[in-house]
């Protein structure tokens, strides 16, 4: 029977030593590292519920086997390998695959990057998806059944979610996953500059509700108590949504978070459901305080408007982790400076602090790259969000990166942590569900809205 090996590049990734040493050592960060490690490639167990009756299927975690990922891998005995690597892992990727092609397996690489590089991967795999794994994977899995894999392959109309499969979580096998993912939507109407997810495989589309209540089903089946993190890009996009999910959550008693932007903390009607759901912490993108991102819509508001609903939320019962880019045009040390005395001022029950980073195939790349900003010596393992991978107009890069790691210090020093902490506490202590009595670490170094 035919065999395709699924290799996911997971797990976080971090260039700078000092950088990286923070995060080991600050215990608001090294928390938040430990529990992101482990989240389930979802994109991967999204494809393989489309593979062809014939054909087996393995899944291989490079978190999981570290060196002996190859090993591994081969022991399945593959007719072909399919790869999914963010960009931060892409170079890592590309080496992995020259080995496997080497044993004269074809290999397979999607997702985010290869979408957006597609040339440059297909230098180093046999063939290259462009957009929606589920548009191409039956077509793929057809040709490699013949033998006659193509170079590049691109979808000619964005996947209906209308048809999405439930994820294999079951090939998660025995270790217990502290987290699971799932998706209910995917892009955005928004087209925030710096975003490197939300127009990337194609237009913003939504999942039926039915639909998402199987995949629910299918997670339950493992844990019966699951912690769930929605994959989405911005989760309430359509508002209409809210309520619906609210009550799927709350029935299933899943506790669960997602990435948003503020508005709903407008959504006076939905607020009261929402905290009654399970929904434990929503991430809001609030990203500068001194530079207004083109494309960011309805999204760009005044300040004391986005504080006003970040309160709501928390008032009705759910943590905000307020998310801040550092490093947009106009930052200098002082408005970093700036930037820490307000966010210790403020109620935020977490925070996700990142540099700017023009991920391939966003408009900041294109902005940024057209007037020689984006520094070619750093390659792909760079683009980590921790990284610093252009030239900032007001400062130098060593500036930037010493303004940063500073912030983070700051930020995340243990009485700050601890005041962060106890926010959060008083948040779940004041909601009315069963479930505020574990409060674990939610929080995530990966959301976009
Ligand atoms: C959950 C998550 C994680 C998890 C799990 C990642 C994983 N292995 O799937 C963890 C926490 C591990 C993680 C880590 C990182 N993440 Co992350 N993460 C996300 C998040 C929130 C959801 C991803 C997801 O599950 N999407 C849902 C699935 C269904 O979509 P998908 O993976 O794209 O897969 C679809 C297609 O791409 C395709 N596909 C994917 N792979 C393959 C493979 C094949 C063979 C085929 C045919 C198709 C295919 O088919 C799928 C179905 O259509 C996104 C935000 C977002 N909205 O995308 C950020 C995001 C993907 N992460 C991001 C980043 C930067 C990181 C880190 C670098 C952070 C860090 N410093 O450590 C690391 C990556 C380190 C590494 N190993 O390279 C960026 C990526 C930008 C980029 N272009 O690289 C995003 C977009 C967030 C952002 N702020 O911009 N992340
Ligand atoms: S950053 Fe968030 S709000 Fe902006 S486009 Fe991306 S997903 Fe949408």
């Amino acid at each position: 029977m035919p065999h395709v090996a699924l290799v996911s590049f997971s797990g976080a990734r971090v260039r700078e030593r000092e950088m990286l040493e923070l995060g080991m050592t600050l215990p608001g960060l090294h928390d938040r590292l430990v529990a992101v490690t482990s989240l389930p490639p979802l994109g991967l167990l999204t494809i393989a519920a489309m593979v062809a009756p014939d054909w087996t299927v393995s899944l291989h975690e490079t978190e999981a086997r570290g060196a002996d990922l190859l090993d591994n891998v081969l022991s399945a005995h593959p007719s072909i390998v399919a790869i999914s690597a963010l960009t931060a892992s892409s170079i890592e990727a590309y080496a992995f695959s020259r080995k496997i092609q080497d044993r004269a397996i074809p290999t397979i690489f999607g997702g985010l990057h290869a979408t957006t590089c597609a040339e440059e991967a297909s230098r180093h795999f046999t063939s290259v998806i462009v957009g929606d794994g589920e548009a191409l994977w039956p077509e793929v899995i057809a040709d490699a059944s013949h033998g006659h894999l193509k170079s590049i392959y691109r979808a000619n109309h964005p996947f209906d979610l209308g048809r999405a499969p439930v994820p294999r979580y079951d090939l998660l096998g025995t270790i217990r996953r502290p987290r699971f993912t799932l998706q209910t939507q995917r892009g955005c109407p928004f087209a925030c500059e710096f975003c490197g997810a939300s127009r990337l495989l194609g237009p913003f589309r939504i999942k039926p509700i039915e639909l998402v209540e199987r995949e629910l089903e299918a997670i339950a089946a493992i844990d019966a108590r699951p912690v769930i993190e929605l994959a989405d890009d911005n989760t309430f996009a359509a508002p209409h949504r809210a309520l619906a999910l609210s009550d799927l959550f709350r029935r299933y008693r899943v506790r669960w978070f997602t990435e948003v932007d503020w508005r709903i903390g407008e959504q006076f009607e939905t607020l009261a459901a929402l905290g009654e759901s399970g929904c434990a912490q929503l991430l809001v993108g609030v990203e500068s305080l001194v530079f207004r991102y083109p494309g960011m819509g309805k999204k760009a508001a005044e300040l004391d408007r986005v504080m006003q609903a970040v309160e709501a939320i928390q008032n009705a019962g759910v943590a905000v982790m307020g998310c801040f880019i550092v490093g947009g045009d106009a930052e200098t040390r002082d408005s970093i400076d700036r930037l820490a005395r307000f966010i210790e001022s403020s109620p935020f029950a977490d925070i996700q602090l990142t540099v700017q980073t023009p991920f391939p195939g966003t408009a900041l790349y294109r902005r940024l790259d057209s007037v020689g900003r984006v520094i070619a010596e750093r390659d792909w393992s760079y683009y980590t969000l921790f990284d610093v991978t252009f030239r900032p107009d007001q400062m130098t890069v060593a500036e930037l990166e010493d303004g940063f790691r500073q912030l983070v210090r700051r930020v995340f020093r243990p009485e700050e942590t601890i005041r962060r902490k106890l926010i959060r506490r008083g948040i779940l202590r004041g909601r009315n569900t069963e479930s505020c009595d574990r409060d674990h670490d939610l929080s995530t170094p990966a959301g976009t809205a």
